[in-house]
């Protein structure tokens, strides 16, 4: 029963109903779409299937404005060039972004924050929405130098979404954030995942796949999760879980392992396909922390849940 309800579309509805302030911002954008859908609908990519062509801006890098960033022009030689090969790899590089000292004041605020209960780990040890409760996790996060790349990346203005910190490794299968947080048009979000201390094999490094932003956008449709007006589809997670593996098998796509130095920050691409390899020795932590960023003007939402993305733009 329960499970049933978690798939009534009206639900979120009413949820949404009462969350109009943060869902506010998809109202011109529905309209200028010629989309019939109110700022409480459900939203998935079936939604934007039909619509014209260029109705929207691409979503590539600003190879100018990437030049001229503050942030560009003091990295070292090989962030500068892994940012120069984003469009092409899906993927960039900041080494030492944050230094030894910064990393460790988020530690030390992560663990007062948990301690004072103001924080709590969730059921997939994950620390959601830190932003929301510390001054210095939401200003390192709004940071302008780096909003400024990840701006010219996106050829848009990037709006800081969500955070999740991490105490170990998320040892989270391979997926690409666009089937958790979608964009129309497609490829409009950003992940940003900073290494809060060194990841070696032992305690569950980040892996991605270069290139793989470049394969379709696999979505509800592409393993038969749409459901129908009343109801979100039954797949489970893990059958989109498994559609990706099969994927990856298919394209013989290479793994890479982001052994990280701390304070060592990667760009993903909404689609490039990246996950958690196994944490193997338990009693180390892996602490990390992920900003997601959308670009302004598209409309963000999830796509499995079918739901419009609540953003919360203060404190
Ligand atoms: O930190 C990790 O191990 C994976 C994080 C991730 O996949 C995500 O935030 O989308």
């Amino acid at each position: 029963m329960i499970e049933l309800i978690k798939r009534t579309k009206p639900v979120y509805a009413v949820y949404n109903f009462f969350h109009k302030r943060q869902l506010a911002h998809n109202i011109p954008l529905l309209k200028k779409l010629g989309l019939k859908k109110k700022y409480y609908s459900s939203l998935s990519s079936k939604d934007f299937t039909g619509l014209p062509e260029g109705i929207s801006e691409s979503i590539t890098t600003d190879r100018q404005k990437l030049a001229a960033c503050a942030l560009f022009r003091n990295i070292s030689d090989r962030a500068r060039e892994s940012l120069l090969s984003f469009d092409d790899k899906g993927f960039a590089i900041i080494d030492r972004y944050l230094s030894v000292q910064q990393a460790d004041a988020v530690n030390a605020e992560i663990g007062r924050l948990l301690e004072q209960r103001k924080l709590k780990l969730n059921e997939r040890n994950k620390i959601m929405f830190a932003i929301h409760a510390s001054g210095l996790i939401w200003n390192t996060g709004n940071n302008e130098d780096l909003k400024e790349v990840l701006s010219a990346l996106l050829g848009g203005k990037a709006i800081l979404f969500q955070s999740i910190n991490f105490l170990k490794g998320s040892e989270q299968a391979t997926h690409s954030d666009s089937i958790h947080m979608t964009t129309f048009p497609l490829g409009g979000l950003l992940g940003v995942w900073i290494a809060l201390e060194d990841i070696t094999d032992e305690n569950g490094p980040l892996h991605y796949y270069p290139g793989s932003h470049k394969l379709p956008y696999y979505l509800n449709s592409d393993y038969g999760n749409e459901g129908n007006a009343l109801f979100l589809g039954n797949k489970s997670y893990a059958d989109y879980e498994h559609m990706i593996a099969e994927r990856i098998k298919a394209q013989k796509l290479e793994k890479v392992k982001f052994f990280a130095k701390k304070g060592d920050l990667i760009i993903w691409h909404a689609n490039l396909f990246h996950g958690g390899d196994p944490h193997l020795d338990k009693e180390k932590t892996r602490k990390s922390m992920v900003f997601h960023y959308f670009k302004e003007n598209v409309i963000c939402y999830h796509e499995i849940t079918q739901r419009p993305a609540l953003i919360k733009q203060y404190r």
